[in-house]
């Protein structure tokens, strides 16, 4: 009897750190060796010619998570979404359990374990957005949370139905401190967006790309920058989610300069969209309406740039799935409503890591290193996944995503899984694509075509986040990076 299940031969393994060609052991899900040519496994995998990376960690997707406000419905569930996320190279999704307001937070979380349980087809992890911070959910259902393994909040500082005011988010991060936990911050100015939505409407200004118009980039910095300070005041780190312009960057790498452990994160719809696609004949462009929405060609190239100054530790999907053709989807109050009454949201779960190797590994804008910290490894950090999940290392999950880093492959809803009836990339020429997606050692996709088992996923109870000094950010040699742990 071999020592091992499988044996993945041939390959060249890549880490957030590391480059070298080995053989895989894998037993009971594990990975048990990594080596020269390892003794025949009960199974054996061909890689040779390919790349084999951590499987990707999508930290920010929505799924089957409803919008009471306008009774939009998500194209997906946690079966299909998470099929489409495997498909695209992802073997751990962090989705959100969305309080309302009014509720139990611990409810919620039993709500959405309803929906994922027994259905998800890869491991995962809940947000818990906090929505009504009560001194019940403050005081007893937040420590309990932490404790069971829910240890990362999500705060909005817009939206109605979510938004907080600062004193609340000061008393949410007091909790997240004592407590070890980590905060996102969906970062824009709600009164500036109403104040400058209902001037625009009442000039006449309806089409989608007002809807850019709307969301001007100072209210992003402008609350970017607020919630740096309140993460300051409370002593905490925070995580400023899908960073759409280039000067809330600036506000990010300003903390980070600091000495401030302040994390961005950002997302497809801003390095490869941009205001154009949401100016498109008649109501096309609703299919790129997203909050906050991509801005200039000229505020995308500063959010690449970005990148070089390591500002970013995590490119995620914000997977918000809403069909264009579909009563319930983007246009659900109506055919040709105004920007502001447009769906917000994108698909781009399975898009999102071939988009991001194609357009910047494959261009030599960004190392493969860089790559596999921005879309595995620094949220396994950041969420208290790592090292099971997030590398390729004696001990952790056989999570894999085998990569033909010289496949071509168009872009187009008919290759995706997510059920949509678009994509923002459709025509789009990609070179390289995850071939083989691995979950604990099992081939859950193969060429195009999931092959794994519908509830095969497993819930995930995080960990306090982990901020060492050993977190790797190729290249961000500014003061205040490693003090910041990155
Ligand atoms: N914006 C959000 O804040 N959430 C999901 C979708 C979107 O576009
Ligand atoms: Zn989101």
């Amino acid at each position: 009897m071999s020592s091992f299940d499988l044996v993945i031969r041939g390959g060249t393994v890549v880490t957030a750190a590391d480059r070298y060609p080995a053989d895989i052991g894998v037993r009971d899900g594990c990975i048990v060796a990594l080596g020269d040519s390892l003794e025949p496994g009960e199974e054996e995998l061909d890689a040779s010619g390919k790349l084999v990376l951590p499987g990707g960690i999508d930290s920010h997707v929505h799924l089957d998570q409803p919008s009471p406000e306008t009774g939009a419905r998500s194209a997906n569930d946690f079966r299909s979404g998470t099929i489409s996320a495997a498909c695209g190279g992802n073997t751990t999704i962090l989705p959100f359990v969305r309080q309302l307001k009014g509720q139990s937070l611990r409810q919620a979380v039993v709500d959405y374990h309803e929906r994922a349980d027994g259905r998800s087809a890869i491991d995962y992890a809940f947000h818990l957005i906090v929505a009504d911070p009560t001194a019940q959910v403050l005081g007893q259902e937040l420590p309990a949370l932490f404790h069971d393994g829910y240890t990362s909040v999500k705060v909005y500082m817009t939206y109605d139905s979510l938004k907080l005011a600062d004193g609340e988010i000061l008393r949410v991060l007091d909790v997240v401190r004592e407590h070890g936990a980590m905060t996102m911050v969906h970062a824009e100015n709600a009164d500036c967006i109403t104040w400058l939505t209902e001037k625009l409407l009442d000039r006449g200004h309806t089409a989608p790309k007002f809807k850019a118009v709307a969301h001007a980039p100072p209210e992003e910095r402008e609350a970017t920058h607020r919630a740096i300070t309140l993460a300051e005041l409370a002593g905490v780190p925070i995580l400023i989610v899908h960073v759409a312009s280039g000067e809330a960057a600036e506000q990010i790498r300003w903390a980070q300069r600091r000495g401030l452990p302040i994390y961005g994160e950002t997302c497809p719809q801003y390095l490869f969209l941009t205001d154009e696609d949401i100016d498109k004949p008649g109501m096309e462009g609703a299919k790129c309406i997203c909050a906050p929405p991509p801005g200039s060609l000229e505020n995308q190239e500063a959010l690449w740039r970005t990148f070089e100054t390591g500002a970013f530790q995590v490119f995620s999907s914000d997977h918000a799935p809403f069909r264009y053709d579909d009563p319930k989807g983007k246009l659900v109050q109506g055919p040709n409503p105004p920007f502001n009454r447009i769906t917000n949201g994108l698909p781009g779960i399975e898009a999102r890591m071939p988009m991001l190797f194609s357009g910047a590994v494959v261009t030599g804008r960004m190392d493969i290193h860089r790559f596999v910290a921005l879309t595995s490894t620094n949220a396994a950090k950041l969420y208290g996944l790592y090292p099971r999940k997030g590398t390729i290392a004696i001990g952790s999950d056989a999570d894999l995503a085998i990569w033909d880093p010289e496949r071509e492959v168009t872009m187009s809803v008919d290759i995706l899984h997510d059920e949509m009836d678009y994509t923002p990339y459709e025509g789009t020429k990609i070179t390289g694509w995850p071939v083989v997606t691995l979950l604990r050692g099992e081939v859950i996709c193969r060429e195009f075509e999931f092959v794994g088992a519908q509830g095969a996923g497993r819930f995930l109870r995080c960990e306090a986040p982990n901020r060492p000094a050993s977190w790797q950010q190729p290249g961000a040699a500014a003061p205040g990076a490693s003090q910041v742990g990155i």
